[in-house]
């Protein structure tokens, strides 16, 4: 038998800030979860599946309106015409309380209790699933402590939305441990909640196939369902399949051997291509991250806007629709030797020192807060908020400033003004 386990779907996740993007392909975005689950529907349809269970998250929250709802029932129904029932259990995202609209399903879809665990069986499928839905967002209790026995006989799954130990980065939802999940003699952990694909357990199988999309630049790589095939009531093999439609990667580019900053730019562009390569026809959204000690440093960083406009352009040229640089970083240095500098008598040598004791001391960095405390009240909203916000009155924040300073105004000085 084959069981197709999906979770954390957050169909029509709002996309945040895309807006602010130059070139973003927003509505290629913003329909990427809604692709996603077709192809998780031709999954299970192509693999003549026994069972589709949905770990949680199929919602982001509640709905704006009933399409999102109607997307869901008609991707449903074409599981009812395939003959694929389908079992799911609500999570912090689609607690019963949160999402409140709702919609009557097709009869091919069970969806388990939020008022106490219980035991579905699939007729003439051999399948029990066991699970309980999230009532409410913040679930703390261990819901799988009170899942129901084993049926005999049958091929056993708990169906769970959960952190376990508290996984981390991940809200402490529905906390539970391994030897919970193995002392109910289940064969199989259908998890969901964390978006990193992961094998927690062979014995008993416990999966988290990680979520069908990546939503922003920290949910990389492929995303997508498992395929568990079982005979005799034995997992025989856990297989990921890639379902995502926009891929996410970080791309780091070494820039080292460049001397200029349009040299920085064909190395970045060649690993774009390398990496677009890898997303098979998939939309591939790229954080490129720009680093190394290089003769470029100081050409580069002159003018960051030029810098970052080139390699749009690059990759616009090489690869068109087919990647978007969500951001670019640059994290280069100069070659310059600045602890041999550090040492020096001269003026420079002065003022290399004075930027390291600056950066490494707590006192000297709240008394630079200080001075910065009015300017950091003029910055404009969007320079203060999301990832990657200037926070001037942040010590880490000064500190990595300090550090740029460090590396494109003591090589330009060194240099006579041009770097
Ligand atoms: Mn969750």
């Amino acid at each position: 038998m084959k069981i197709v386990h999906a979770a954390d779907l957050h169909i029509d996740s709002p996309l945040r800030g895309l807006d602010r993007y130059e070139g973003a392909p927003a509505s290629r975005l913003r329909g990427a979860t809604r692709r996603a689950l077709e192809n998780l529907v031709a999954l299970c349809v192509e693999e003549r599946a026994d069972v589709l269970l949905l770990a949680g998250d199929v919602f982001d929250g509640s709905w704006k309106d009933y399409s999102t709802g109607l997307f869901f029932a008609a991707e449903m129904a074409r599981l009812r015409e395939a003959n694929v029932p389908v079992v799911i259990v609500r999570g912090n995202h689609d607690a019963a309380s949160s999402v409140v609209r709702a919609l009557r399903l097709p009869e091919n879809v069970h969806e388990l209790s939020w008022r106490r665990p219980e035991t579905f069986e699939l007729p003439g499928v051999g399948i029990a699933v066991h699970g309980q839905s999230f009532s409410q967002r913040v679930t703390t209790e261990d819901l799988a402590a009170r899942y129901p026995d084993r049926v005999p006989g049958v091929f056993n799954v708990g169906l769970l939305h959960t952190s376990i130990d508290g996984r981390e980065g991940h809200e402490p939802y529905a906390p539970t441990s391994i030897e919970t999940m193995r002392s109910k003699g289940y064969d199989y952990w259908a998890l969901g909640h964390v978006h990193a694909r992961e094998i927690v357990s062979i014995d008993p199988h416990v999966v988290y196939p990680g979520n069908l999309q990546g939503r922003h630049a920290r949910e990389t790589g492929p995303k997508g369902a498992s395929v568990v095939t079982v005979e005799d009531n034995v997992v025989v093999s856990v297989e990921h399949r890639a379902l995502d439609v926009v891929r996410w990667e970080v791309v780091t580019v070494d820039a080292a051997p460049a001397t200029d900053a349009l040299e920085v730019v064909d190395l970045a562009r060649a690993a774009l291509e390398a990496r677009a390569a890898e997303a098979d026809g998939r939309v591939l959204a790229a954080r490129v991250v720009v680093l190394g000690a290089t003769r470029a440093n100081g050409a580069v960083r002159r003018d960051l806007d030029r810098f970052t406009s080139e390699l749009r352009a690059a990759a616009i040229d090489g690869l068109g629709e087919a990647a978007w640089l969500e951001k670019v970083i640059v994290r280069t240095r100069a070659t310059v030797d600045l602890d041999r500098i550090r040492e020096e008598a001269s003026a420079v040598g002065h003022l290399a020192r004075r930027l390291a004791s600056i950066k490494e001391d707590p006192e000297e960095l709240a008394d630079l807060a200080a001075v910065l405390a009015d300017l950091d009240k003029k910055l404009p909203a969007e320079l203060r908020e999301g990832e990657g916000a200037l926070r001037l009155s942040d010590p880490a924040t000064l500190s990595a400033l300090l550090d740029d300073v460090e590396q494109i105004l003591v090589p330009r000085l060194l240099e006579g003004g041009e770097v």
